[in-house]
């Protein structure tokens, strides 16, 4: 079957709700995937990072065929023998007393929506359904009525309203437009460490550091969503450990599962996390067994091959690499650890088709923005066969 059958199929069948390069993949192996035709190719999106630890990972899934030989779900009307573990060792990985698992990134951005406002009710002493969370402009946290009733990206939320209030919009990486925002009702500030779908937009020195101190001065939880950029992408284990800031909040996703499966967790404190009662959230799947026998193999992988110090190193190697690229096209160079942005002066899409011709797999973002995040098992020399491609084709009129 060559790639013209599948990319029909997709377009006569599935919502036309993506426009992806048209490679059909069928198969993974660390930082390599593998088309239909049998070509092979560099993945330098790791589906937007979800794959940090490398496409089919041996351990990952070992111990996901071992749990599905076991048993898979159990609902959490019963308890199982995973979830109990899984969340310990990332409570004990990532610094805090609880999580809440679930399985979508959005669902994660809800659960901790709905953890803020309840402790601004609760705690904070807020007037019933007056709670406000401020966000930054650029944000993405996904893609729910209530996620992009925040959103500033028009085609985000253009037909899908009404829109859930409740939600200030700032500039990112102000933090003066941060304190001005804040009001008696504000309970929570949610931000990204690094833009992602912004363009992998790095804020000012200093900006999460001083939004976290704002936050606690007045009494607002600091909630990081760190679904794309935590678990060693940046090169810290979480963005925000750059700035020294530990979260009031943390989002996880993405790399929590390897890419195995859905699996996305909100992490906290027993003052936020404890608020919750037998009945007013949940999820059918949240906390399953499978998943998180997933996420226990997925975090052991990034401890046991020190994936967040190859991300610092290898990705400061590679943005030299690309810094000495004397392309008229590029703009800036942006990013920490593996998760860079390439800004071009030109539209971007014809350069991730000459790079996905010569075999790399990038996605542009804003038009102008090329992102490199491989996987954070890529080595030294992959990443210079990489970067020389990525010179020629960044050469080209
Ligand atoms: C799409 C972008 C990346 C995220 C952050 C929450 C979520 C995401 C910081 C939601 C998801 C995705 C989803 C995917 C494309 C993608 C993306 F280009 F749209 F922005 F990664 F850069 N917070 N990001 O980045 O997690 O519910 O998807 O599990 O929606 O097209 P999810």
């Amino acid at each position: 079957m060559n790639s013209q059958h599948f990319i029909e199929l997709d377009e006569t069948y599935s919502a036309h709700n993506y426009h992806p390069l048209d490679v059909v993949i069928e198969r993974g192996d660390g930082v390599w995937v593998y088309d239909v035709d049998g070509k092979k190719y560099l993945d330098c999106l790791s589906a937007y990072s979800a794959v940090n630890q490398g496409h089919c990972h041996p351990a990952i899934r070992d111990a996901a065929v071992a749990q599905m030989n076991k048993i898979t779900l159990t609902s959490r009307a019963f308890r199982n023998d995973q979830m109990g573990p899984f969340l310990q060792e990332l409570c004990d990985y990532a610094g805090y007393e609880m999580a809440l698992p679930m399985n979508t990134g959005a669902e994660a951005v809800e659960t901790a929506v709905k953890a803020a406002r309840k402790w601004g009710y609760q705690t904070k002493g807020v007037p019933d359904n007056q709670a406000e969370i401020i966000v930054c402009q650029g944000n993405f946290h996904g893609r729910t009525t209530t996620i992009i009733s925040f959103t500033s990206e028009p085609a985000y939320r253009k037909d899908f309203g009404p829109y859930t209030p409740g939600f200030v919009i700032i500039p990112y990486g102000d933090a003066a437009a941060l304190e001005a925002a804040i009001t008696p009702n504000t309970v929570a500030f949610m931000v990204e460490p690094i833009q992602g779908e912004g363009g992998v937009v790095t804020p000012p020195d200093g900006y999460l550091h001083e939004a976290a101190n704002i936050c606690a001065k007045h009494n607002v939880l600091f909630i990081a969503d760190e679904i794309q950029t935590g678990l060693g992408r940046t090169g810290r284990l979480f963005a925000c450990e750059h700035e020294g800031v530990r979260p009031d909040v943390m989002i996880l996703g993405k790399a929590l599962s390897g890419g195995f499966y859905p699996v996305s967790a909100v992490l906290s404190d027993a003052p936020v996390l404890g608020l919750f009662q037998p009945g007013d959230h949940g999820s059918t799947f949240g906390g399953n067994p499978l998943g998180a026998a997933i996420g226990r193999a997925a975090l052991q992988v990034i401890k046991n091959e020190d994936l967040v110090s190859r991300s610092r190193e290898l990705g400061a190697y590679f943005k030299g690499r690309l810094e000495r690229i004397e392309s008229e096209h590029i703009k800036e160079i942006r990013g920490k650890g593996l998760f860079i942005g390439v800004e071009l002066k030109v539209p971007a899409r014809r350069f991730a088709e000459a790079l996905r011709d010569r075999g790399i797999l990038c996605k542009e973002t804003h038009k102008t923005v090329l992102r490199f995040a491989p996987p954070l098992v890529i080595t030294k020399e992959e990443i210079d066969w990489a970067a020389d491609h990525i010179e020629v084709v960044l050469m080209m009129d």
